[in-house]
């Protein structure tokens, strides 16, 4: 009796062990024709300014990235860049950009490979795509299938924020996603007027200010972070 129960015990003890495995990420497909982001850093003379710009891939597969930064710092890289799940709030703070975009729960105790992009998080650019390398401009254009660009799905990246970080993962500048073209398809139509509305109003935040952005984003500018 003793016996049988401490091998109940010892059962119950390894059971848990079993790793979970994280789902792969899909390929985003039938993005809306023409639909584009774009985040614009803060200008500030001692941080990283210039857009990323997201738009709708030719083939509705994903999303086209452009990638234009300038003013870098001359060390410290090479500089990473993620989708963070908050949009920054109004008091500018790149901490307040919370966590990186993963709604299929990778977390951060994976290490994304550019080889296996799926099984990146969602937001981790620069892991699936490659860092910005030092140097004091960097231009980069590339398609990442795992990116939404419809509203409410759940790879939609719109409504968040990016964050530029050194190598070692501190803070260097952040910027909101705005709308800047609407989906083509739709705007004309009347019959998907509703659709467009809602894409409009869910992604439009009143952070856009460079002034405000930069100041605030100097303040956070040594700030380690782990996310
Ligand atoms: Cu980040």
């Amino acid at each position: 009796m003793r016996s049988s129960k401490f091998a109940f015990g010892l059962l119950a003890t390894l059971l848990p062990t079993t790793l979970s495995q994280s789902t792969p990420a899909p390929i985003v497909t039938g993005n809306p024709a023409g639909a584009q982001y774009i985040a614009t850093l803060p200008t500030n003379a001692s941080l990283p300014n210039g857009t990323f710009v997201l738009t709708t891939a030719s083939d509705g597969n994903g999303v086209y990235v452009q990638v234009n930064v300038a003013n870098l710092p001359p060390s410290g890289g090479p500089f990473l860049y993620h989708i963070h799940l908050n949009p920054i709030d109004s008091s500018g703070n790149c901490s307040t950009a919370g966590s990186h975009l993963d709604p299929y729960n990778v977390t951060e105790a994976f290490v994304c490979d550019p080889a296996n992009p799926q099984m990146c998080q969602v937001g981790d650019m620069s892991g699936k795509h490659g860092g910005i390398a030092n140097g004091t401009n960097y231009t980069v254009g590339y398609v990442d299938q795992y990116l939404s660009t419809q509203p409410g799905t759940p790879a939609f990246f719109g409504n968040r924020s990016i964050v530029v970080h050194f190598a070692n993962k501190t803070i260097l500048t952040c910027a909101n996603f705005t709308i800047s073209s609407q989906s083509s398809s739709g705007a004309g139509g009347s019959g998907s007027g509703n659709g467009n509305g809602r894409a409009g109003s869910t992604v439009v935040i009143p952070v856009g200010g460079s002034n405000a952005g930069g100041g605030v984003a100097t303040a956070t500018m040594l700030q380690t972070v782990t996310a």
